[in-house]
């Protein structure tokens, strides 16, 4: 039988901006009902960034993280995992400083520095809901989206070794794993260690299923039986890579940071509308979903009890 699958859902990111869905979530209260239905519907985990609540900008305060974590957690048992990508532009220090604050059981850690594109997204739109969106995108034309071998060891360090975090990897090319294996070759980490590979990223590796199969290929040969793996892919690609992903044997992620549709040229309603979607794909090829205790157990994590909430 194969392992039930992992649905991570990210319900809002720091990529896309207001101006392109009405339904993308940005105050605490909406993140955390988005976040609360998309477990409802299936996710094991939900990746958290935090947003301006008047703005929608990224926003790495942790009051406000706090605050939707506080409200996921009184309704569902969730495995809550804190970006530490933040919002493009972020200095190091406020991308660690929510996960810090809450001590969750899982952060994200990008193994790899990369050029983060999404300046393409801008000529869709004439008319913006807030000042700031346009220049963020067009940012992006000349950014490289910081992950050095220091800025890693400073997250490892801070979050695994202060607070007994695990990491979802996010890997967007094929030297992210090595990046990530010589991180383990540090003695560093310990496993079982969640591998997330990132597709279609302009500046990652292509939305190309042969780069699926020979980055699964390759991380199978690098982390062996210590690992889990999971796939994302950017916009268009979401559904076919998550699809792939489950055949293949693995775990994936949707959500409204990586695509803000259900179908083509159909907006989701809802982060949940994506878990459903994928969740009756897997059930349709005769896998299960995991539930957050499986989810917990599989990636050794220290437990819901030892994250930090307060509400604000
Ligand atoms: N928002 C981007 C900087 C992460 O959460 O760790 C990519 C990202 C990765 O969100
Ligand atoms: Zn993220």
């Amino acid at each position: 039988m194969p392992k039930p699958v992992i649905i991570t859902c990210a319900p809002t990111g720091g990529i896309h901006n207001p101006t392109m869905s009405p339904h993308l979530p940005t105050t605490p209260e909406e993140i955390a009902e988005a976040s609360i239905e998309a477990v409802e519907a299936g996710a094991a985990i939900v990746h958290l960034h935090a947003r301006n609540p008047e703005t929608g900008q990224p926003d790495p305060r942790p009051e406000l993280f706090h605050d939707f974590m506080s409200r996921i957690a009184q309704s569902c048992d969730a495995v809550m995992n804190v970006s530490t990508g933040g919002g493009l532009g972020m200095t190091r220090e406020e991308r660690l400083r929510a996960a810090v604050a809450t001590s969750p059981e899982m952060a994200s850690l990008n193994v790899g520095s990369l050029n983060f594109g999404i300046f393409p997204m801008a000529e869709k739109y004439s008319q913006w809901k807030h000042e700031w969106e346009p220049a963020f995108l067009e940012m992006t034309r000349d950014f490289i989206f910081r992950n050095t071998f220091a800025d890693i060891e400073y997250v490892v360090k801070e979050l695994w070794q202060g607070h007994g975090t695990r990491f979802e990897f996010e890997c967007y090319d094929l030297g992210h794993l090595y990046n990530l294996a010589w991180l383990i070759d540090q003695g560093w980490l310990e496993p079982p260690f969640f591998v997330q590979m990132v597709f279609g990223v302009l500046g990652g590796v292509g939305a190309d299923l042969d780069n699926l199969q020979h980055m699964h290929t390759i991380a199978n040969k690098l982390f062996g039986a210590s690992y889990e793996w999971s796939v994302l892919a950017a916009g268009r690609h979401q559904m076919s890579f998550a699809t792939q992903a489950a055949m293949l044997g693995g775990n994936l992620r949707v959500g409204m940071e990586d695509s803000l549709y259900l179908g083509p040229r159909e907006l989701t309603p809802s982060n949940a509308h994506q878990v459903a979607k994928v969740r009756s794909i897997i059930e349709s090829l005769g896998h299960t979903v995991a539930t957050p205790e499986q989810a917990r157990e599989r990636l050794g994590l220290k437990g819901a009890a030892r994250v930090t909430l307060r509400r604000s």
